[in-house]
């Protein structure tokens, strides 16, 4: 019952409070933090590569720890192979040659035996615990595996 009337009662306190002012911008982040962001360095978008592997190299600029470390702002990465992006408050899943966990605060990763195919490769940081840092820290390239040698 109590819930109910706190529910309605608070957002008529927030109107009341804000409606003095015509302009009022005093609830705008004036200064955001910098977002942070991660960069894969390679395979270049749009690039080929020849043969069955996918080199992986990362740069972002959150400080990478390994998987457990819960310090505050940093996480470890995490790649996306032609897999769609998970939810952004649940933890990374695990899926073999698909959906990686970089838990050894690694910035490179090789999958192996990759068929040749269109691919679109997603970096994502992720917390100790593996949830995506928010706001999401991520980058996507697209790329092209052809058989070679
Ligand atoms: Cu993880």
């Amino acid at each position: 019952m109590n819930k109910t009337i706190i529910a309605v009662v608070l957002p008529l306190a927030i109107v009341a409070c804000g409606g003095g002012s015509d302009a009022d911008t005093s609830d705008m982040p004036m200064d955001e933090p910098a977002g942070n962001s991660v960069t894969i360095v390679t395979p270049m978008n749009g690039g080929q590569i020849s043969g069955n592997q996918i080199n992986v190299n990362l740069s972002s600029t959150v400080t990478i720890l390994p998987a457990g470390d819960l310090t505050e702002g940093t996480g470890h990465h995490h790649l996306y192979l032609n897999a769609d992006l998970t939810a952004a408050d649940a933890p990374v899943p695990t899926v073999p040659g698909s959906i990686v966990h970089m838990g050894d605060a690694s910035s490179s990763y090789t999958f192996e035996d990759v068929e040749p195919g269109e691919y679109t490769l997603i970096a994502v940081v992720a917390d100790g615990i593996h949830v995506p840092l928010q706001p999401w820290v991520v980058d996507t390239v697209m790329l092209t595996v052809v058989s070679g040698n």
